[in-house]
Order: structure tokens, then C-alpha cells, then sequence
């Protein structure tokens, strides 16, 4: 059995998302802990409720992001994971914890990297005037956004679509993308080849949205 830790900040949808799919799909792993960096993250009440160990380490109790990622080690740590998946988690890490975790932490990020990395995806896109968006599943690097990607789904950007109806469109591809993108990891398909990300045996690592009776 792999052990997977997640790291959330709030809702938690991703998460729930990934935890459904392991159950639904019998994969061959255990999500040991869900960890939030903020005690009234809602989706820390969906991982109680399944019977997941939960643990807040609150970055307001901390003088320095080096002193929160030290405890979050800590904590992450007892679970000996196999795999850290970041899931909504809102807090820039420090170049000595990602190494730690190197080749074996996953993020979503709200946009088709490389395009809009960093915060508010959906807006930027919307001022960009790009007409696609979408999501990507990457590999964490210390550089923010920048890790090799694993998977991405591309949403159409709609006509009165406003920073909220668009992310709501591109959740819902996030939450088919990132539980599929886990699943390709603990079953040990991916190898990270430079910037680089094989799947062994190949399938498709991407997504398009299916959107009847809207578009094209
Ligand atoms: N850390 C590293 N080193 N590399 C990455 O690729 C990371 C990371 C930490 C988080 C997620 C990322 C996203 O998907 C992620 C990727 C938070 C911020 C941010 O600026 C930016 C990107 C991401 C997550 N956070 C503010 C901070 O000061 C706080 C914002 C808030 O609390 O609302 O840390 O988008
Ligand atoms: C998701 O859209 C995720 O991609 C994004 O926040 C949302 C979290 O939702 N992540 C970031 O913006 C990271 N900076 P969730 O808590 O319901 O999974």
C-alpha cells in the first residue's frame, strides 16, 4: 500500500475528489492525513468524516516560512508518504521543503502552465483575453508553478464569463485530471525526463472539457 499525505487550505474539493477516486477505484494506496494550514478549512470535516487522521499546522503560529515548513515536515513525516499532494494549498513553500519531497509532490494550479502562474488564474486569463484556460497537474520545484507537468484540461473561456463561472468550469476538470494524475504516480508511470513527464504505458495527459451545447 502507497501512503498518500494531502495538504489543503480550505474547501478541500480537490482532495475529496482524489479520496472518492482511491476508494471508488481501488488503488493501491491510503490517504494516511489530510493537514491544513488553517484550523476553519472546510474540507478538513469530508476527511474526519472518512475516517482520515487531520492535522492543522496553522502558519500564523510561525515567525518564518522556514520555521512552518519545518513543523509541516514534522507532521507530514509521521506518515512516511509515499507521495504529498497539494491540493488547493495556499502557501508558497521554501526551496528546503520541496527538495525534501522532490519527485514526489503533486500540485493543481488553475491555468494551462506556463500561462498565469501565482494567484487570481481566473482573472488574468479573463484580462489576458486568452479563450482557452484550463488546469495543470505538475510536479512541485522550488521555482512556483514551474514543475514538470503531469496532465492539463482545457476549458473554453465563455462569452459573459466572469473570474467565478470560469473557475467553475475548470474545477470541474481539475477534479477528473488530478485524481487520475495520482493514480498514474502511485502506480509508478511517471518519470520525470527533464522538463519532462513520461507515462508508462502512454495515455492521454490531457483533457478538453465536454461542454453539450456550448461552443462550437
Ligand atoms: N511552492 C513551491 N516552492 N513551488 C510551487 O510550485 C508551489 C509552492 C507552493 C504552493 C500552489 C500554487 C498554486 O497552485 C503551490 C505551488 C500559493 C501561492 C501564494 O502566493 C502561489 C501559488 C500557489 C499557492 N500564496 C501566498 C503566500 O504568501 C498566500 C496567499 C493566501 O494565503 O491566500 O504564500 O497556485
Ligand atoms: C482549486 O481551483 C485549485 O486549483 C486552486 O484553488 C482551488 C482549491 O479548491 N489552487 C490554487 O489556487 C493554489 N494556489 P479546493 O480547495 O476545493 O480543492
Amino acid at each position: 500500500m502507497k501512503k498518500i499525505v494531502i495538504l489543503i487550505s480550505g474547501r478541500g474539493s480537490n482532495m475529496e475528489a482524489v479520496v472518492r477516486a482511491c476508494a471508488r477505484e481501488g488503488w493501491p494506496a491510503r490517504v494516511q492525513a489530510v493537514i491544513a494550514n488553517r484550523p476553519d478549512a472546510a474540507g478538513l470535516g469530508f476527511a474526519q468524516a472518512n475516517g482520515i487522521e487531520t492535522i492543522v499546522v496553522d502558519h500564523r503560529q510561525f515567525e518564518s516560512r522556514a520555521s512552518f515548513d519545518t513543523a509541516l515536515a514534522r507532521e507530514i513525516d509521521r506518515s512516511a508518504p509515499d507521495l504529498v499532494v497539494l491540493a488547493g494549498f495556499m502557501r508558497v513553500l521554501t526551496d528546503a521543503f520541496v527538495e525534501r519531497y522532490a519527485g514526489r509532490m503533486l500540485n493543481v494550479h488553475p491555468s494551462l502552465l506556463p500561462c498565469f502562474a501565482g494567484l487570481r488564474t481566473h482573472q488574468q486569463a479573463l484580462d489576458a483575453g486568452v479563450r482557452v484556460h484550463g488546469a495543470s497537474v505538475h510536479f512541485v520545484t522550488p521555482t512556483l508553478d514551474h514543475g514538470p507537468i503531469v496532465a492539463q484540461g482545457a476549458v473554453p473561456v465563455l462569452a459573459g464569463d466572469d473570474a467565478a463561472a470560469l473557475a467553475a468550469r475548470v474545477l470541474a476538470v481539475e477534479h477528473v485530471i488530478y485524481p487520475r494524475a495520482v493514480r498514474w504516480f502511485i502506480e509508478g508511470r511517471l518519470s520525470i525526463e527533464g522538463e519532462r513527464v513520461a507515462l508508462t504505458p502512454s495515455e492521454p495527459q490531457w483533457l478538453f472539457a465536454d461542454i453539450a451545447g456550448e461552443g462550437v
